[in-house]
């Protein structure tokens, strides 16, 4: 479990650098769970993904992976990560979408070093770092060649086109980080920092689990929602982290520290807090000439 002073700095470097690795992050016991969830699902999916590889498929990403075992529904709210989603993203935290991913030998499909979200419109990026975050889980040690994720630290702070991602030798530079996970690591970087995955130059598959934060009123794929949601929705934060409603609550106003009713005090508080809010401004108002 991160301590206050560790969660404090873990927010600084996502803050700072755009991306922290969190080694171990799963227990050894989660870790060999998550594995052999996750090779049963590539087992009983082995038709459709041999067939996409013989088709020349870089890559596959095995449907539904909420469905596929209970453990990958305990991945959503991890108690160690938590708060770190909630200190990241901010308590309107919402799952939005969920990848279960194959990487097969051969170059990278990612393009070169760019942002997820450089072209959406209406956020200020370089002052918006809660705006999307992706949690990459490694359930097998990677080797140093196996697809690895490589970042440009701070870039997500920098303004459009002030890095060349196509420069031959951006990959060779001393600015670019490397992270080599271990089984057990997972790791969290804002989506407008610029990454890529590197060439998988090793003759073995690159597994890992990729779940992407966002703000509870965005728009969620498919893939953020276990089916049986009568059953893994079970507890408020879940039913935020899974995009349910609450009768009489706006989408613009979920939030994790107010998921029970309000008490008679804070009622009262914020009344107060509204009739301040509206006299106020006659307060301050300066004389009219
Ligand atoms: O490593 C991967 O599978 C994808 C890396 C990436 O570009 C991303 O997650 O946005």
């Amino acid at each position: 479990m991160y301590s206050p002073d560790n969660l404090l700095d873990l927010k600084l470097q996502f803050d700072t650098q755009g991306f922290v690795h969190l080694p171990s992050l799963l227990s050894p016991a989660l870790t060999e769970r998550v594995r052999s969830a996750f090779f049963a699902a590539r087992d009983r999916h082995a038709a459709e993904t041999a067939q996409s590889v013989q088709r020349g498929a870089p890559f596959v990403d095995l449907p539904a992976i909420l469905d596929a075992d209970p453990v990958f529904v305990d991945l959503v709210d991890l108690p160690d990560l938590f708060p770190l989603l909630r200190m990241t993203v901010g308590e309107d935290l919402a799952l939005n979408e969920t990848i279960a991913r194959l990487f097969y030998p051969g170059p990278t499909f990612t393009s070169p070093f760019h942002s997820d979200v450089a072209n959406v419109l209406g956020v200020n990026h370089a002052h918006t770092p809660n705006f999307l975050v992706k949690l990459h889980i490694f359930f097998e040690d990677l080797s140093p060649e196996q697809g690895c994720l490589a970042f440009i630290p701070g870039s997500q702070h920098f303004p459009p086109a002030h890095v060349n991602p196509h420069r031959p030798t951006l990959a060779s530079s001393s600015a670019v980080a490397r992270v080599v996970p271990r089984a057990g690591d997972a790791v969290l970087f804002n989506t407008h920092v610029l990454h890529m995955a590197e060439d998988n130059r090793t003759n073995r598959v690159r597994t890992s689990l990729i779940y992407t934060y966002g703000h509870f009123w965005m728009r969620s794929k498919p893939s953020a929602v276990p089916s049986d949601l009568a059953r893994f929705a079970s507890t408020p934060q879940r039913q935020q982290l899974f995009g349910v409603d609450l009768p009489g609550v706006s989408h613009f106003a979920r939030r994790l520290d107010r998921l029970a009713p309000p008490t008679p005090l804070q009622r009262l508080q914020s009344t107060g807090e509204r009739i301040a809010h509206r006299l106020l401004p006659l307060t301050k108002l300066p004389p009219r000439a």
